[in-house]
């Protein structure tokens, strides 16, 4: 693709992996750049001034941005954009578009599959069957826990949350959330603080973005307030819990159990966690179909050609909604 006003085509960085769909169509609308990984110092000097867009999954740190006199937008596949510094691209006038609403419905799907499987014990299970022990020990023991009864407390209720939300309450269980702010169109029970939610239900659902506003705020505190039958999965961010505290909180039997898909060093797990049998770990794949990671990969790339061809991106974040094309 070239821009309207420069004949030149344009350039797209890609740093590190990013979906193979994603690239062909990166490549055969724009001249595409791949490297290694986020470092300036692997792309070619004669390169540099080239570069009006990226495409990622993954890091974006101010020293990336501003080695790239030209940048224009970064595009992220994914909607959780707390890996990118949106606030000093913001300040660079470079739009950051992101990949809302594609994921929704597989994330929610997910969400409530952990929690299932955590409360059934459904791994174990699989594995027991296996192992030949149900033939050499008879059925395996019955699940300690249940979704029934269970009261949900889901902390980020947005687009995947409120999705979450109406999952479960097809399940008949009743509701609950935190917010900053409450959502007026949703009749859920609504806590102005984390701690009061984690006391209200014994299911909490984190959900919410990563970032400085969410770091460590699933803590030692929320832990003890959820209490021993109390259930917690995290499909938001892995920044957002503090996982020396969870580690604690399934030895010590301050909670029951857990489900987790996300990590705050991915894809380094702590051994703590791997060491307990009452947590369930999953390697970041709540989006991971091939139907919806083609979709991303589509919305992505789709945010490039829209801001390239019409100057205006289909779903900028709200960070860089005013960025203007120069
Ligand atoms: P969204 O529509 O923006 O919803 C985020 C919700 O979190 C909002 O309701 C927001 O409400 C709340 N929130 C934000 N900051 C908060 C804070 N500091 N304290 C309390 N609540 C806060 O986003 P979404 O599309 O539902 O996605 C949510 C997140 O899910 C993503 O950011 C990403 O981290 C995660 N995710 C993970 C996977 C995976 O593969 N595991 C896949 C997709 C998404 P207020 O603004 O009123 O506080
Ligand atoms: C992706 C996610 O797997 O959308 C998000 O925020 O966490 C997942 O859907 C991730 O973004 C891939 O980088």
């Amino acid at each position: 693709m070239t821009d309207p006003a420069s004949p030149a085509p344009v350039t797209i960085l890609v740093p590190g992996t990013l979906h193979d769909h994603a690239i062909s169509r990166i490549a055969s609308a724009f001249r595409l750049l791949e490297i290694e990984r986020p470092d300036a110092s692997l792309v070619d000097p004669s390169d540099v001034a080239a570069v009006r867009g990226i495409a990622t999954f993954g890091e974006i740190d101010a020293a990336f941005i501003d080695a790239f006199p030209k940048l224009e937008i970064i595009a992220k596949i994914g909607v959780g954009y707390d890996s990118v510094d949106v606030g000093h691209a913001a300040k660079c006038g470079v739009m950051v578009t992101n990949t809302p609403d594609v994921l929704t419905e597989e994330v929610a799907d997910s969400t409530v599959g952990i929690l299932i499987s955590v409360l059934r014990e459904l791994p174990k299970a699989e594995a027991w069957l296996r192992a030949g022990k149900w033939a050499s020990q008879g059925p395996i023991p019955v699940s300690p826990l249940t979704l029934r009864k269970r009261s949900i407390g889901i902390f980020g209720m947005g687009r995947i949350g409120l999705a979450i939300a109406k999952r479960l309450e097809g399940f008949g269980l009743p509701i609950a959330y935190h917010n900053r702010r409450p959502v007026e169109s949703v009749g859920y029970a609504y806590y102005p603080t984390l701690k009061a939610l984690a006391e209200a239900v014994d299911t909490l659902i984190c959900i919410a973005p990563g970032g400085p506003s969410t770091e460590k705020a699933v803590n030692a505190e929320i832990f003890a307030a959820l209490g021993p039958n109390g259930v917690f999965v995290n499909t938001g961010r892995g920044s957002t819990v503090d996982e020396d505290a969870l580690a604690k909180a399934l030895a010590d039997g301050t909670i029951a159990a857990a489900g987790i898909d996300v990590f705050a060093n991915e894809p380094h797990v702590p051994q703590a966690l791997l060491d307990a049998p009452n947590a369930m770990l999953l390697p970041h794949v709540a989006s991971g179909s091939a139907h919806t990671r083609q979709a991303m990969a589509d919305l992505c790339v789709d945010n490039l050609v829209a801001w390239f061809s019409a100057g205006r991106p289909l779903t900028p974040v709200p960070e860089t909604a005013g960025v203007r094309k120069r």
